[in-house]
């Protein structure tokens, strides 16, 4: 803290001497008056108050004694008398030298002292995150199918009605184009067939099988990948439905490829995910780009296939659903139907999961709550 010292003002009385003792004498006075006052300035401000006090120009107590004692000294005194006060100058002048530099080594002392980082204060800890179940569950879903040759590829999510529905060979009045099931956007509008632009909304994507097409578009066969995403069906939220979820598709589509190899690699990847002891069945079902179509299901991974409550005492678990490409699909992306042959699959991401790691509430995934996900650290 600066301090604000107040030097006494110093009247300074007669010389009232009439020898070099006297002289010495009262320029003794004064110089101990100086040493006083020099010990009030303890900081900055004070020694430039004491400063002034003493060697100011016009008023300092050095040229008030040029003036009252030097000047007006009679003869035989005047070289005592300037002895004298050269003397005083000196001391005066060498006194305010040391005193400045030690009130400025004080300074810098203690600004040390402020302004020093204290290592031993313990740092700021970052608890270390984990990765959300999902996506967990994601990269071990492309892991199993980059082992197989497949490569992962991504799209909008916001998609034309186009490659969301007439590509995949569902017609402009199927039920899964019910409003009920499909986000619209109010606009932008999606350009038509020539590219102009068009009257047909923009939607969220309800699967990423649009992604597949454009996949096709861009390259003949053979084509192995697999489309992880987020898709969108309007639905109320509870413990079994949201109106986002994730998905992962994948297609494969080459010379020659049969059913027998669609069945090889769902019973590859099932093995590989949820462990070797699961057996696969498959139960004929139905999608619009597949045919034949399947339902793939799994003997229950909670009962080992006994019967419990989760699997409603059937020993099985409904996994996902695949098929052979349904040849009208290749039509619209220019492929020859008759020369290649695929398949196509559709995994829930949630659903596997819940599966995987026995969750019971849809709505957790999404939560957020750390005692949730923290078990999946
Ligand atoms: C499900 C079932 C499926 C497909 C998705 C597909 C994609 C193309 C061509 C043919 Cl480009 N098929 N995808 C096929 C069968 C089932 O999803 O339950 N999804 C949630």
């Amino acid at each position: 803290m600066e301090t604000n010292p107040t030097i006494p003002a110093r009247p300074l009385p007669p010389l009232d001497a009439t020898t070099p003792e006297r002289v010495a004498a009262q320029f003794g006075e004064l110089r101990t008056q100086f040493d006083q006052d020099a010990e009030l300035a303890t900081d900055e401000n004070g020694w430039k108050v004491l400063r002034d006090a003493w060697l100011g120009r016009k008023s300092g107590v050095l040229t008030r004694v040029t003036e009252t004692w030097l000047k007006p000294s009679p003869p035989e005194l005047k070289r005592a008398v300037g002895q004298a006060l050269n003397e005083l100058k000196a001391h005066v002048e060498a006194a305010l030298e040391a005193r400045h530099a030690a009130i400025q080594a004080a300074a810098d002392q203690s600004a040390l002292a402020r302004e020093r980082e204290d290592l031993s204060l313990p740092g700021v800890v970052r608890p270390l995150g984990s990765r959300h179940p999902l996506r967990q569950t994601f990269e071990e879903i492309e892991r199993i199918f980059l082992s197989l040759g497949y490569s992962v590829v991504a799209g909008p999510e916001m998609e034309t009605p186009y490659y969301n529905f007439e590509a995949l060979n569902i017609p402009e009045h199927h039920p899964a184009r019910d409003n009920m099931d499909t986000f619209y956007m109010a606009a932008p509008f999606a350009n038509d067939a020539q590219g102009k632009p068009g009257v047909a909304p923009l939607l969220l994507r309800t699967h990423t099988s649009p992604m597949q097409i454009r996949a096709m578009e861009k390259q003949q066969p053979p084509v192995r990948i697999i489309v992880p995403g987020k898709v969108y069906r309007r639905d109320n939220p509870d413990a079994t439905h949201g109106f986002m979820f994730h998905q992962i598709e994948g297609l494969a589509v080459d010379t020659d490829i049969t059913f027998c190899d669609f069945k090889g690699t769902v019973e590859y990847f099932v093995r590989e995910f949820l462990g070797p002891k699961v057996k696969t069945r498959l139960r004929p079902s139905y999608f619009p780009f597949t045919e034949p179509s399947v339902e793939v299901d799994a003997t229950c991974v909670f009962c080992g296939g006994k019967g419990c409550n989760v699997c409603k005492q059937s020993g099985w678990i409904e996994l996902f659903g695949a098929g052979m490409v349904d040849p009208a699909v290749y039509g619209f992306v220019h492929y020859d139907a008759k020369k290649y042959s695929g398949f196509a699959f559709g995994l829930g991401v949630e659903r596997l999961t819940q599966l995987k790691y026995n969750i019971n509430d849809l709505q957790l995934y999404f939560q957020n709550d750390v005692r949730f996900l923290r078990q999946f650290a």
